[in-house]
């Protein structure tokens, strides 16, 4: 089984990243060929500094393998020192429609919270669909913001090998059953958020523990006292949810433990167990992050495997669409 999904390098990464991103990517990693890439090429879309993108690449390696990755196991790549992605992005621009792009929801979110609005942030998805299926994949981890994004893989795939002749595997995406969608601590209405939630709003992977108590003792909540999950109580379910991604118990046995407490002792149990969870991850990521050599050498060991596999797709692509070939 072939297992894939990217990151992007932008900012701090938050402990949604975490629930519905590097977890699962450590968990899948022993169940078949998983290639993991740091998608700087998405991170380009929207306003960003250039004088930050290297760090902020090697930034989110030491990241990778400090939540588990295991180079050895896993192939970790930075999506532009493997060309094929572009490349592959702009054939299947002519099996993607304008219509399907527009209706794109994290299109509409992004482009009406940004002046500039870049024909890349429209196009973001067709490369995605690139980044999956040249490899082949069968399963992509990801949060709950992503399905719409690999529903849009899966048509343009079928669309592909409609038109030129078989030549995907048709992905399917895999959400963790709790953690897919982490909200925002300020406005549980939407989702914790890299770009748009403010300081108090996120979780940072790297919070010192006194930030994380602050933020989530200040959490919002409704005005009962009940620790249940329910429609009516988005700030409660989220913490709940977190409670739940930060102990590996279930969000039943934690409703079952803290029914009756009231919220003040359920928020400050929650802050100590996301403190706990996130404390050895930081750790490493501090000790890994120390030596930049070693992650660029690990980083191009990752890119050299990921073009052995991506190339021949590519190839394939190309002779399908019916392009004149050089001989080799
Ligand atoms: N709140 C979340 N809950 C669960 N999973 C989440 N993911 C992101 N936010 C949540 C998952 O993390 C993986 C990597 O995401 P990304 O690189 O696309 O996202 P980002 O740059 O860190 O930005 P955000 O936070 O996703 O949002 P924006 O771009 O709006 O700032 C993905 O698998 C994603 O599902």
């Amino acid at each position: 089984m072939r297992i894939f999904s990217g990151i992007q390098p932008t900012g701090g990464k938050t402990f949604g990243n975490l629930s519905g991103g590097f977890r699962q990517y450590v968990a899948t990693q022993d169940q078949g060929e998983a290639f993991f890439c740091i998608v700087d090429l998405h991170s380009i879309t929207i306003e960003y500094d250039p004088r930050e993108l290297r760090e902020s690449t090697l930034d989110l390696a030491a990241m990778l393998f400090a939540t588990g990755l295991d180079p050895h196991r896993s192939t970790v790549f930075v999506q532009s020192h493997n060309p094929d992605h572009a490349q592959a992005a702009w054939l299947l621009g002519a099996v993607t429609s304008f219509g399907e792009l527009r209706r794109m929801t994290q299109f509409k979110d992004k482009s009406e919270a940004h002046e500039f609005v870049s024909s890349g942030l429209f196009q973001y998805p067709v490369l995605m669909a690139a980044d999956i299926l040249l490899y082949q994949t069968d399963v992509v981890p990801v949060g709950e913001d992503q399905r719409q994004h690999v529903e849009l893989t899966r048509d343009v795939a079928e669309r592909f090998n409609a038109r030129f002749g078989t030549l995907f595997r048709l992905p399917r995406g895999q959400y963790p059953s709790a953690g897919a969608r982490i909200m925002d601590l300020t406005d549980p209405e939407r989702k914790m958020s890299t770009s748009t939630s403010s300081e108090m709003g996120k979780i940072l992977i790297l919070d010192p523990p006194e930030a994380i108590r602050r933020k989530v003792m200040a959490a919002v909540t409704d005005s009962g006292r009940e620790v249940r999950r329910s429609p009516e109580k988005p700030g409660i379910s989220n913490l709940i949810e977190i409670m739940a991604v930060a102990t590996g118990r279930s969000p039943e046995a934690i409703e079952g433990e803290y029914a009756d407490g009231g919220y003040g002792r359920f928020k400050a149990a929650v802050a100590e167990a996301v403190i706990a969870c996130l404390e050895p991850i930081a750790a490493r990521y501090r000790q890994l992050r120390s030596d930049p050599a070693e992650l660029e050498r690990l980083l191009a060991n990752g890119a050299a495997k990921a073009r052995l596999v991506s190339a021949p797709t590519l190839q394939a692509m190309y002779q399908a669409m019916g392009f004149a070939r050089l001989p080799d």
